[in-house]
This record gives structure tokens, C-alpha cells and sequence, in this order.
């Protein structure tokens, strides 16, 4: 079973003016779909127990991926996993903030919103190079902000995703040139916050 480049819930230009219709189209078609090849043509070569796994669990074992492919399926695996979450927690009806189990951990474990909001901000636009900010679950189901280098992915850190921002140049780049923190900042207005407090939900439960 090969991956496969998931279809966006919504058109090309529906994230816009935060987001480029160009910007998406590229974005998705080009890079998302290049990840997708890649990671299919170095997991043709894996052992038969890394063959069909969900991409989750796939990385969430990245250190036991033979070394001949570990790096291909660090970097499109990552890849691949990175923009499937990406577009899902993206949505034209996005904005504004949490509410329920996740807005209280949120206001517990960062103080406010606007402090977490801040804190996630400042570790997205600071992050030297590409790479991603993100929201995580840890284990005990901790709620943790980080950035990852390259594409690599939180699960292979034992973290869970739930809310994450691509910094590459490639995802802001045609609309905003090199003013990374102008990107960030108006990207809140497209976080799809009932998706991310579902996948919240969904780490409480498990
Ligand atoms: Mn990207």
C-alpha cells in the first residue's frame, strides 16, 4: 500500500488573503506531492514490517528504519506527515480561539491564550531556517510548543502533533517575501480550532 497525497478540504484560494491561492496550489501539488514520492519509493525498500503502517507510526519508530533509508523516510515521511496535519488544522473558517478541555489546559499550562498564542508565535517566527512550530501532546498528555528542523516530525519525538505552521520559505514566500513574523501572524485567522481540539480530545482518550 503506497501513500497518498490527500485531497485539501477546501479550494486553493479559500485561505485567502492570509493565505495565496498560488502559494497553496504549489504548495500542496509540488512540495506535498514530491514527499509522497519520495517516502513511497524508500519504503519500497524497507523490511515488511515497516510496510503498511500509518505514517504516524511509521516515525514514531524512525530510529529502527534501516539506515539505508532512515534519512529519505525522516525527511518525506516527515514531510508528508507535516503537511497532511497542516492542511487539516487550516480552514477558511478559522479564527479566533479553543474552547472546552483544550482552552482550560491551554489557559493552565501557558497562563492565557494570548500568552500561549505568543510563546508559539515567538518559536515559529524564531526558528533559524525551515522547519515547523508546533503545539504537542506528550505522553502524559502535556501540552508543549517546540520547533522541529527540516520536516522533521513530533511523532518522532514520542509527541503528538496537534497544531503546526510550516516556516519554510516555499509556504509564505510568493505573498510575503522574507517577512516570516507578517506570515505568522496572520495565519491565526485560518487555524481550524474544532479540528485541533478534536485531535486533543482524541490524545485524552487514548
Ligand atoms: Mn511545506
Amino acid at each position: 500500500m503506497a501513500y497518498t497525497l490527500p485531497e485539501l478540504p477546501y479550494p486553493y484560494d479559500a485561505l485567502e488573503p492570509h493565505i495565496d491561492r498560488t502559494t497553496m496550489e504549489i504548495h500542496h501539488t509540488r512540495h506535498h506531492k514530491g514527499y509522497v514520492d519520495n517516502l513511497n519509493k524508500a519504503i519500497e525498500k524497507a523490511p515488511a514490517e515497516f510496510q503498511n503502517l500509518a505514517i504516524e507510526d511509521l516515525l514514531r519508530q524512525i530510529d529502527r528504519i534501516p539506515e539505508e533509508i532512515r534519512t529519505a523516510v525522516r525527511n518525506h515521511g516527515g514531510g508528508h506527515a507535516n503537511h497532511s496535519l497542516f492542511w487539516v488544522i487550516m480552514s477558511p473558517q478559522g479564527g479566533g480561539q479553543p474552547s472546552g478541555p483544550l482552552a482550560d489546559a491551554i489557559n493552565r499550562t501557558f497562563g492565557s491564550f494570548d500568552a500561549f498564542k505568543e510563546k508559539f508565535t515567538a518559536t515559529a517566527v524564531g526558528h533559524f531556517g525551515s522547519g515547523w512550530g508546533w503545539l504537542c501532546v506528550d505522553g502524559s498528555g502535556n501540552l508543549i510548543v517546540k520547533s522541529t528542523p527540516n520536516q522533521d516530525s513530533p511523532y518522532m519525538e514520542g509527541l503528538t502533533p496537534i497544531l503546526g505552521i510550516d516556516v519554510w520559505e516555499h509556504a509564505y514566500y510568493l505573498k510575503y517575501q522574507n517577512k516570516r513574523a507578517e506570515y505568522v501572524n496572520n495565519w491565526w485567522n485560518v487555524v481550524n480550532w474544532s479540528e485541533v481540539q478534536r485531535r486533543y480530545e482524541a490524545c485524552a482518550k487514548s
